[in-house]
């Protein structure tokens, strides 16, 4: 991969917007450095859109739109990634394929790292492989856990949730916050941003230790827990602290899914929540805590672990020999009984997930995966439920969603205790939630105060 000609991986971004996505092959900037050279043009096109759009209309605001979740309203800005309803998600205009040619892997593997996907989030650039690697000796720098904070998770039930778990971990890091310390003595508002990426990088490199303690403490208590090496990447070390550093293929589905994970634009409950607690000025690990437990519910992030749940029933139900008439008489029991489908559908989308895609190919590389009667069974369910939740007639996108799949591959490679999967989510959100932290501070937005209506005024509104 590092061997590829400039040309090509102009040719490959040649419809990207201009200055996005190129990759600058012997640079070695920080990643400070980068974000101080794009911020001001940033900040110019934000100043310009106020000066001249203010009060140009983008859109027209529905009844339905005030009872149903705010779907569709165009009300939030968010610079990392824009999701097309069709084509599914761009980090600043790159597709996943595109990240997956362009965006530098770990030395010895193919898929991108987390750090890379993080840089683009931030900076909209992508890094050259030596910016990578010296971004990622950065955050395994930081990358210990202060020792409250491991005794303050020691001390928490096993029985807890792990993501409640995570989300009080995080919250406790902010005793060490630099942003809400600089706040209390007093700095000028455009400092702000600058002290919100060192706890966003703070924040970013000590999640995986935070998670992966969780998971030893919770599942395997009785187990050391490696230490950090600081010459790998963010995941490398994740799997290691996990315990399966052994295991190459699922550090690679790591470093896969938490890449292409880390962010799916602002609107979704869990950016969204980072973004809305952001406002207020809250700290990093306060605003991403309340990410994580809006992460927690089973119509967003605990969708992972729900999927494996009914594909595992689903299994036992039908045994050995799976048809597509046993799957749709399957998906029409769990439809009848009231309940949704995990992993189909998306607020958004309309067309099957490129994350779901992605991951896919992932598995068709692979002869174990592809030989995994699990792994079959999400491929058939896939080719079964559009028709059937079509038929069913609710479901505005009946296709499979990134998390049809993206537990059972975790299940094949021997991460099977599956309450654990949102966790693995929450690590991976926080690239692209912790970017827009910056970002929002950086351009000055102010805290979030949308207009409520009660029925009663609406009607009244309606009548007018
Ligand atoms: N199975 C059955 N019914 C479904 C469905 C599914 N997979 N997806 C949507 N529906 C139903 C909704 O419950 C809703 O029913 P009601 O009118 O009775 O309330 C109706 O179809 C219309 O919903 P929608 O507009 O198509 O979807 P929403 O935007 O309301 O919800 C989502 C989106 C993801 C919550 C929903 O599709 C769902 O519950 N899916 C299953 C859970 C899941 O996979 N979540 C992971 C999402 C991925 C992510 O977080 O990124």
């Amino acid at each position: 991969m590092f061997g590829r000609s400039v040309p090509l991986a102009h040719s490959l971004l040649r419809n990207v917007p201009a200055g996005v996505g190129l990759r600058r092959w012997a640079s070695t900037k920080t990643l400070r450095e980068t974000l101080q050279e794009v911020i001001p043009a940033k900040q110019e096109q934000l100043k310009k859109l106020k000066a001249e759009h203010s009060q140009t209309v983008v859109g027209e605001v529905k009844v339905e739109n005030i009872i149903g979740g705010m779907r569709g309203l165009k009300a939030m800005l968010w610079e990392a990634s824009v999701l097309d309803p069709n084509e599914g998600i761009r980090f600043h205009g790159l597709t996943i394929p595109d990240c997956q040619k362009v965006l530098p892997p770990a030395p010895g593997g193919k898929e991108m790292t987390a750090e890379s996907m993080f840089w683009l989030l931030l900076t909209g650039r992508v890094p050259s492989p030596n910016e990578s690697s010296q971004f990622s000796a950065e955050l395994a720098e930081k990358a210990e856990l202060p020792a409250f904070v491991e005794n303050f998770v020691d001390s928490l039930p096993r029985t807890l949730h792990p993501m409640t778990q995570l989300g009080m971990g995080v919250a406790a890091l902010n005793h060490d916050s630099q942003f809400q310390a600089a706040y209390e003595r007093g700095i000028k508002k455009s400092e702000y941003w600058t002290y919100m990426l060192e706890d966003c990088l703070d924040l970013a490199a000590k999640l995986p230790a935070l998670a992966a303690r969780i998971y030893r403490n919770v599942y395997h208590p009785d187990k050391a827990i490696a230490p950090v090496d600081k010459n790998m990447d963010l995941v490398g070390n994740y799997s290691n602290m996990l315990g399966f550093g052994h295991n190459e293929s699922l550090t690679e589905y790591l470093r896969l899914y938490i890449a292409l994970h880390g962010d799916h634009e602002g609107g979704n409950a869990s950016a969204h929540t980072s973004h809305l607690v952001g406002s207020t000025l809250s700290d990093p690990y306060l605003s991403y805590s309340a990410a994580l437990f809006a992460l927690a519910g089973p119509l967003h992030g605990l969708a992972n672990q729900e999927v494996l749940r009914w594909q595992m029933a689903m299994q036992k139900e039908i045994g050995e020999s799976v048809s597509h008439e046993n799957i749709r008489d399957y998906l029409w029991k769990t439809l009848r009984s009231g309940q949704v489908v995990p992993g189909y559908g998306h607020g958004v989308l309309r067309n099957p997930d490129p994350r779901f895609i992605a991951l896919q190919e992932f598995c068709k590389a692979r002869p174990e995966l592809q030989a995994s009667s699990m792994i079959q069974l999400v491929q058939k369910t896939a080719e079964v439920a559009p028709d059937v939740l079509k038929e069913h007639g609710k479901t505005k996108n009946p296709f499979p969603n990134v998390d049809a799949t993206s537990g059972c591959v975790l299940y094949h490679y021997g991460l099977t205790e599956f309450k654990y999967y949102t966790v693995i989510f929450g690590v991976s959100r926080a690239l692209g939630a912790l970017t827009q932290l910056v970002w929002a501070r950086a351009l000055g937005l102010p805290i979030e105060r949308p207009k409520s209506y009660s029925m009663d005024a609406l009607e009244k509104l309606i009548k007018n």
